[in-house]
């Protein structure tokens, strides 16, 4: 490969933290491009994600992890798994927390889970363009990071000096995946995300928590056009109607809004079909949760 010298570098740097603190924000904005959906609810990203930066001298594997919490359900356990495992054969960990208030009591889990780690850790505080972001904690963290950085992922301060503190901190060793990977994710499971990004935007409550989306087809026609079907199993009847909505208009909003992310995605025209069933309780069943492909 081109950019193979001996002082190349490359490694694994999963990104994790608690909900909503903007991870897969950083992980589009490193990458360049949106591999990983966000929305404003918290517990959007149900898994692992990966983001591939190639630089001159480095190449970056970026995992962006469901958030951490503690809750006893099946379903975040699964989640809880996910982000665990991203720290397995890590090169550099980012833990990212938010302005204004980047430690509150949830942290604790989370250095729960990094004590005795060796890897270098680098604690990203996002969100400094919020009311009060730009304030720096009296109290320094209580946790020995390698090194402290302020960004704002949405907005795009301090990405570049983030950037340039991971790259410091890998291995040399070379490339990994050809110069323009951006992700290792098929298009199946990048439609199944846009998907659900649109269920996570468009509904409320609990519903976005009770959808598992599941890609049944995806077939590019003779004619050009890729033909995409997917069924949306929600835990209770009551649900379906609320996510069909009064005339089918929900769905309808659901699936144009995803069509068109994905018509950008593949280059193509889509026809997109979403029908919804019920599988009973699908969150407190292990089977269900590996049929759906979240454990
Ligand atoms: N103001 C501001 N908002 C941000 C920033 N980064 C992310 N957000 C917003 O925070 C919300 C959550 O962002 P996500 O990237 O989905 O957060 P996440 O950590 O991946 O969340 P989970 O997948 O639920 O764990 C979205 O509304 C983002 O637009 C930032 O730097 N500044
Ligand atoms: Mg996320």
């Amino acid at each position: 490969m081109e950019n193979q010298s001996s002082d190349f570098r490359s490694g694994v740097v999963p990104i994790i933290g608690r909900p909503n603190v903007g991870k897969s924000t950083l992980l589009n904005r490193l990458v360049g491009e949106k591999v990983a959906i966000v929305s404003p609810k918290p517990q959007t990203t149900w898994s692992r994600i990966m983001g591939v930066k190639t630089l001159p001298s480095a190449q970056i594997l970026f995992v962006d992890t469901p958030g951490i919490h503690d809750a006893p359900s099946k379903l975040n356990r699964a989640m809880l798994n996910a982000a665990k495992g991203a720290l397995n054969d890590a090169d550099v960990i980012l833990h990212m927390v938010e302005a204004p208030d980047p430690f509150p009591e949830g942290e604790k889990v989370i250095w729960g889970l990094l004590q005795g780690i060796t890897t270098p850790i680098i604690l990203v505080i996002n969100k400094i363009d919020l009311r009060g972001g730009d304030l720096v904690p009296e109290n320094p963290p209580p946790f020995p990071y390698t090194t402290v950085m302020r960004i704002s992922a949405l907005v795009g301060t301090g990405v570049d000096l983030l950037e340039e503190a991971i790259v410091a901190l890998l291995p040399s060793g070379p490339p990994y995946y050809p110069e323009d990977a951006l992700t290792d994710q098929t298009e199946r499971f990048m439609a199944r995300e846009i998907i659900r990004e649109k269920i996570f935007l468009l509904t409320h409550q609990e519903i976005p928590y009770s959808c598992a989306v599941v890609v049944e087809e995806f077939k590019e026609r003779e004619d050009g056009m890729t033909l995409i079907r997917a069924a949306i199993n929600v835990e209770k009847e009551s649900q379906k109607g609320i996510l069909i909505g009064k005339g089918g208009k929900k769905l309808k909003e659901i699936g144009s809004q995803a069509r068109m992310d994905l018509e950008q995605l593949l280059g193509a025209r889509v026809y997109l079909d979403l029908w919804v069933k019920v599988a009973k309780d699908w969150t407190k069943k292990d089977y269900a949760l590996r049929e759906f492909g979240l454990t």
